[in-house]
């Protein structure tokens, strides 16, 4: 039951993400808390980057989107609303979504995402819809440490503050999860990582959340929100490594999910591959007729089944770090000079794992500025960033950056096709070239 709900899902199967598509619906604009990383001007932080406004829709153009992009990607399987403010507090705009998308197209996964506080009233709604992909962000379950998280809750028409308001949303997002999964929801937990306050406690959140029967632990790195009060505070945001490590501590107990790309309230298309901003780059429109829809999504799921990584317990320490420009599809299929993120990947012994993705400023715009090397100081950054990589794998790259990158220590290598090929055949080549093996 449960793989049925999860191989075609990008966020909650690493190797579907490669293959299917999601949509989000801006839908809704209210919140009912106060978190001290938010700025009410931008999309909620919960779910996505800091400094992004969606467009707001209302239902019935949440369809028409629905309707057309499912006319261009047949590899859309998700609907998900999360944002740009709290699903749940929107809750009349949203089931309505939903019960539209749901009459038109009843295999789509329905998934939503919320702060938890209007939860345990509409479980009964989310699993009458047959919604079975829900989110919720528990920061904190110790109200001592939610405390330093959120300003104030709005609940019942009473603003609560300070522990009060902790307590009050702690309680009422464990509950509604322990409800979710006695429903057959599948939970996600996502977690916002801020330094300082919850590094250490965040395993805490998963031994929790676990027990009450989430699926799994999405840990994301705080990414201060412009007018923010952290930003006021001075809050810092986690160093490069941090958050891998906050992971890899809650991977001991569940499933944590590395893939996130903290979208935008109105993203659409691959995780790694948004087209929202973009229409232009959509394929044209195409009936699909039902029987064509299917055979392309058997055999994205034969391909995810082929490709998903079997459990391995070796000493990941000694693995070699890889880093994969891609635009999707599960392939080395991007330039380095336009890479936008790098896919990070450990390989040891033929196995493969995914480390976390990498976002990136785009290092040329086009052929002039690759000759001339690109920005330096993107370059130096994008190199920072890549520091802890011994290879990297990309469809294409510049004589300059190959330079830069091999005085830095890493290899470039121009590679095509599937990922998890290329990069069992990079390490190969790697070992034999330093001599390791
Ligand atoms: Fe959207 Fe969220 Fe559903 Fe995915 S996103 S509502 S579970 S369909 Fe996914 Fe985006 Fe990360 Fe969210 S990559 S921010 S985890
Ligand atoms: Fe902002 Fe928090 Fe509300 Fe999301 S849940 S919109 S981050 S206050």
């Amino acid at each position: 039951m449960e793989h049925a709900l999860v191989w075609n899902h990008p966020c909650y199967s690493e190797e579907a993400h490669h293959h299917f598509a999601r949509m989000h619906v801006p839908v809704a604009p209210r919140c009912n808390i106060s978190c001290h990383y938010c700025n009410p001007k931008f999309d909620c932080v919960n779910e996505s980057r800091p400094g992004v406004v969606s467009r707001l829709m209302t239902p019935e153009e949440a369809l028409d989107k629905a309707v057309d992009f499912s006319s261009r990607m047949p590899n859309l399987t998700v609907l998900g609303i999360a944002g740009p403010g709290d699903p749940l507090a929107n809750p009349d705009a949203v089931f309505r979504t939903f019960r539209l998308v749901r009459a038109a197209f009843p295999e789509m996964h329905l998934c939503l995402s919320t702060n938890g506080l209007m939860l345990p009233d509409y479980v009964k709604e989310i699993r009458d819809l047959g919604i079975k992909h829900v989110t919720v962000t528990v920061n904190a379950v110790n109200a001592d440490v939610g405390e330093r998280i959120y300003a104030h809750v709005r609940h019942e028409g009473r603003v609560f503050r300070g522990k009060e308001a902790a307590e009050l949303l702690l309680e009422r997002q464990l509950k509604g999860i322990a409800e979710l999964a006695a429903n057959g929801v599948l939970c996600k937990v996502n977690s916002v990582h801020i330094p300082g306050i919850n590094s250490e406690h965040l395993a805490k959140v998963t031994e929790k959340v676990s027990r009450l029967g989430a699926f799994s632990h999405n840990i994301m790195p705080l990414i201060l929100s412009p007018g923010s009060e952290f930003e006021r505070l001075g809050q810092q945001a986690p160093l490069p490594g941090e958050t891998a490590r906050v992971q890899e501590a809650s991977s001991r107990i569940m499933p944590v999910m590395r893939h996130c790309r903290q979208c935008r309230a109105d993203a659409a298309g691959l995780l790694g591959d948004d087209v929202s901003q973009t229409p232009e780059r959509l394929p044209a429109r195409r009936a699909f007729s039902e029987e064509q829809k299917e055979l392309a999504l058997e055999r994205l799921q034969h391909r995810a089944k082929e490709t998903a990584a079997p459990e391995f317990s070796g000493d990941w320490s000694e693995a070699v770090r890889v880093a994969v420009a891609t635009r999707g599809s599960g392939v080395v299929n991007q330039h380095f000079g336009h890479a936008r993120e790098f896919l990070i990947y450990d390989v040891l012994d033929g196995q493969v794992r995914l480390v976390g993705v990498r976002k990136v400023q785009a290092y040329c715009n086009g052929k002039a500025e690759c000759a001339e090397g690109g920005k330096a100081a993107i370059m130096e950054d994008t190199l920072e960033l890549l520091r802890d990589c011994k290879l990297l794998l990309c469809s294409g790259i510049g004589r300059s950056p190959v330079e830069r990158l091999q005085k830095a220590g890493i290899i470039p290598l121009i590679r095509k096709g599937d990922i998890a090929g290329n990069l069992t055949e990079g390490v190969r080549y790697w070992n034999y070239f330093t001599g390791v093996r």
